[in-house]
């Protein structure tokens, strides 16, 4: 017999754990699918060396309960993925979470069916559910990509991608090892590799900005002060664009007199973390004040790597912050090591795989082991594996066809998917801020959403296409306002082949997409067309 959920929750990362919690606690069945074998979603998958948290410890991790926070004790100030991964058991475990998840199962569709207002939704088990509602938690950098290089199948070595690393220990030594991709994963993950390679190629498209993590353990002392300063952190994080403990920057980069601004901008590099690219309020706006910024940091690359002929291939010239600012521990530095080389693939393009390793246009470079650091099919890729149809059969691979835009209401909900709530979806601002603090804020709208529908006898919500015409229309206007359109990145889809060239985030700031979620839920949730049940007499 088909089982049935009032909320069916597909995902069992921050925001599973949460919205499973929110939907038990206020009364509503619930089932929570993860196709991993536990929960922690991405941080279940992306093991690579080096894998870290890029947002301060205290500040990654759930705050809607003050209990919860003070029962966990960060070791370091930003996170590795073990860590990570322990304090996601831990909440699962604290709020008690584990007994409404199925693990080992991956939904494979979610139909909705008209005649009785509900999700039926299919796994790769075979078996069947239906639910009133639908919420996905899949994230938004949870599937892969490794672009279609020539002849990929034929390499003999070993190979791996940073977002699905084994469970089990890769061993670099006496190895040669090449890395694909320089973003986040790759910068993390060089540095780390290259401490018991023999050799560590980096095949390099674009060159990339970093700031020091400067990341260390904390004392016994720090961390009392952490919880003791609990309720002050948070007040700051619910207000703030990036939901950080960082108030809103008021000070233009070009505006600030230059000895200031040198000031700050030292200030902010020796301090580390994402101080820097949340000190000024035009980085990503104005062209002259993101360059200073910019070369700003050219200068510390040129001033950290002894060979300047190398320096020269590792400097950056795309407008700082466009692509997603990156947190590293002595990555520039590795390059001052023999054994690790920089391939300019500007210079010498990728040609393809072979057994030995990979061919650029000048030769080819015998290689042990790849690494493909090379992204997610970001925003949109893990909702497009599911084949999810709401009214009339309508399916979001259609809706989301490449060539057509993608259309979201707030990043939550769909128009033609009735019942269908998205956590940090796209077109929300969740992935340009500390996530964990962008999803406390969407869980906790759906879960009064639902409330609202329960006490109002509605049967289905859902956007109209108005509404989500109007809501892409503004992500898009904002974005078109600033530098993130000039740059390629996986923002804009531009990494994934074929992919619709749409603006993905809400760039208005965490604070902003606040006050209009409460205005539209606070307006009998305008935007939305509703169905209500038939009331017996
Ligand atoms: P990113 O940030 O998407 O980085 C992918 C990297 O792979 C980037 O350097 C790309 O170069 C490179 N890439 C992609 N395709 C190719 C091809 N075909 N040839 C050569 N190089 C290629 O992914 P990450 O995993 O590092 O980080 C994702 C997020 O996870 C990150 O923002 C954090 O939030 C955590 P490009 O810059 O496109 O020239």
């Amino acid at each position: 017999m088909t089982q049935y959920f009032d909320a069916v929750v597909i995902g069992a990362g921050f925001s599973g754990i949460y919205m499973t919690y929110k939907l038990r606690k206020e009364g509503f069945s619930v089932k929570t699918f993860e196709k991993a074998a536990g929960v922690g979603g991405v941080w279940n998958v992306a093991r690579y060396p080096g894998a870290r948290c890029d947002s301060d410890s205290f500040y990654y991790n759930f705050m809607f309960s003050e209990d919860l926070y003070k029962k966990w004790s960060w070791s370091k100030r930003f996170a590795g993925q073990d860590e990570i991964l322990s304090y996601l058991n831990f909440a699962a475990d604290e709020l008690d979470v584990k007994k409404y998840m199925q693990f080992n199962t991956e939904v494979k569709s979610a139909v909705w069916v008209e005649e009785h207002a509900v999700w039926h939704i299919t796994t790769g088990n075979g078996e069947e559910f239906t639910a009133t509602y639908l919420i996905s938690g899949v994230g938004c950098l949870s599937t892969s990509s490794i672009p279609n290089f020539k002849g990929i199948e034929n390499f003999q070595g070993e190979s791996y991608h940073t977002g699905e690393w084994p469970n089990t220990t890769v061993d670099f030594r006496d190895k040669r090892v090449g890395v694909i991709g320089t973003g986040s994963s790759g910068v993390q993950s060089i540095p780390v590799i290259a401490e018991s390679a023999k050799e560590v190629y980096v095949f390099q498209r674009t060159p990339q900005y970093s700031v020091p993590a400067r990341n260390r353990s904390f004392t016994k002392e720090e961390v009392d002060q952490f919880k003791d300063e609990f309720h002050s952190a948070r007040s700051v994080m619910l207000t703030s664009p990036s939901g950080l403990p960082i108030p809103k920057p008021t000070k233009s980069v070009v505006e600030t007199p230059e000895e200031e601004r040198n000031e700050i901008l030292e200030m902010a590099w020796e301090k580390g973390g994402m101080i820097l690219n949340n000190a000024f309020n035009d980085i990503t706006t104005d062209e002259k004040s993101n360059e200073l910024i910019s070369e700003f940091l050219r200068n510390k690359i040129r001033a950290n790597i002894n060979k300047p002929e190398v320096a020269a291939h590792l400097l950056p010239y795309y407008y700082y912050a466009t692509k997603r600012p990156i947190l590293d521990t002595n990555y520039h530095d590795t390059y001052n090591q023999e054994h690790v080389m920089l391939v300019n693939l500007q210079q010498e393009p990728i040609e393809g795989i072979t057994t030995n390793g990979i061919q650029t246009k000048e030769q080819e470079y015998p290689l042990d082991i790849i690494i493909f650091a090379t992204g997610y099919d970001a925003m949109t890729g893990t909702l497009l594996k599911i084949d999810i149809r709401g009214r009339e059969g309508l399916s979001l691979r259609n809706k989301w066809k490449s060539g057509k835009k993608v259309e979201t209401y707030l990043g939550l909900g769909l128009a033609g998917f009735p019942n269908f709530f998205m956590i940090t979806g796209p077109q929300s601002p969740s992935v340009l801020t500390n996530v964990p603090t962008a999803i406390e804020q969407h869980v906790e709208w759906i879960s009064d959403c639902l409330k609202y529908m329960r006490d109002h006898h509605v049967k289905t919500i859902e956007p109209t296409e108005g509404a989500e015409r109007e809501w892409s229309m503004k992500c898009q206007e904002i974005a078109d306002n600033t530098l993130f359109t000039k740059t390629a990145s996986w923002y804009t889809g531009s990494n994934i082949d074929g992919k619709s060239q749409d603006f993905l985030i809400y760039l208005g700031g965490l604070d902003n997409y606040r006050q209009i979620c409460n205005e539209v839920s606070q307006q009998d949730y305008r935007g939305y067309a509703f169905e209500f049940n038939k009331i017996e007499a």
